[in-house]
């Protein structure tokens, strides 16, 4: 198995969180995203989207973080990223798609490089714009988490899973600015803690990949 990544990537953090969660062994190549490797031509016939993380797996190319995450969970169900449970899966999916598909998209390195570049955009305004919309998502988030009642140790219940693995990333990624003011999340950042104490989560964190900066 081969993960494409980047140490940065907070989409391919978290196959690697899954991939460690589920004790899969894989091998890493490195595309550099800050000298556009990924829309090299050679990288392009891996994935076409020109994103990463892309996996290979017995020959098959899959790419999309969260497609490759249900893919393992398939292949590889134990131990599981998803609840039992039909209303719980639907939650974990609810909260990871919060992040993988309504925050991070709009906060992603091709986005904020159009805004400076193309939109003329200058960084007190990308900074805003990044902040912006990680508070809206986390405002949600946040008052879910801690007002459903089916958090625990971590997003659902006491077993890490797939709100967990796109949590820990998007923490990663609010971080990136000094200015944004976490101190009104307690309930992410106790899961986030908690989530740090786990080997899975802390091998998969940018400065301990190989090719981190
Ligand atoms: N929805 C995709 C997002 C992938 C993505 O945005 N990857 C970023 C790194 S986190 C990337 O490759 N960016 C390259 C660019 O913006 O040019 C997924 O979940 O895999």
């Amino acid at each position: 198995m081969k993960l494409f990544g980047y140490f940065r990537s907070s989409a391919a953090f978290r196959v690697r969180i899954a991939l460690n969660l589920k004790s899969v062994d894989y091998d890493q190549a490195f595309i550099h995203l800050r000298k556009n490797d990924q829309r090299s031509a050679d990288f392009l016939k891996i994935n076409p989207q020109g994103l990463v993380p892309a996996l290979i797996d017995n020959g098959h190319v899959l790419s999309q973080s969260l497609a490759i995450i249900e893919y393992l969970e398939e292949t590889r169900p134990e131990p599981a990223l998803l609840p039992r449970d039909s209303v719980g899966r639907a939650r974990v999916r609810s909260l990871a798609q919060a992040i993988a598909c309504d925050i991070h998209p709009i906060d992603n390195l091709r986005v904020l490089q159009f805004l400076g570049k193309e939109m003329k955009h200058d960084a007190g305004d990308i900074e805003a714009w990044f902040n912006h919309w990680v508070k809206v998502g986390f405002d949600g988030i946040e008052q879910s988490l801690a007002t459903d009642g089916k958090a625990g140790a971590y997003c659902h219940g006491d077993v890490p899973g797939l709100a967990d693995i796109c949590l820990v990333p998007q923490v990663f990624n609010a971080r990136r600015y000094p200015s944004f003011d976490l101190s009104p999340y307690p309930t992410i950042m106790r899961i986030f803690g908690n989530c740090m104490k786990l080997a899975a989560f802390d091998r998969a964190v940018p400065e301990k990949q190989p090719d981190a900066e």
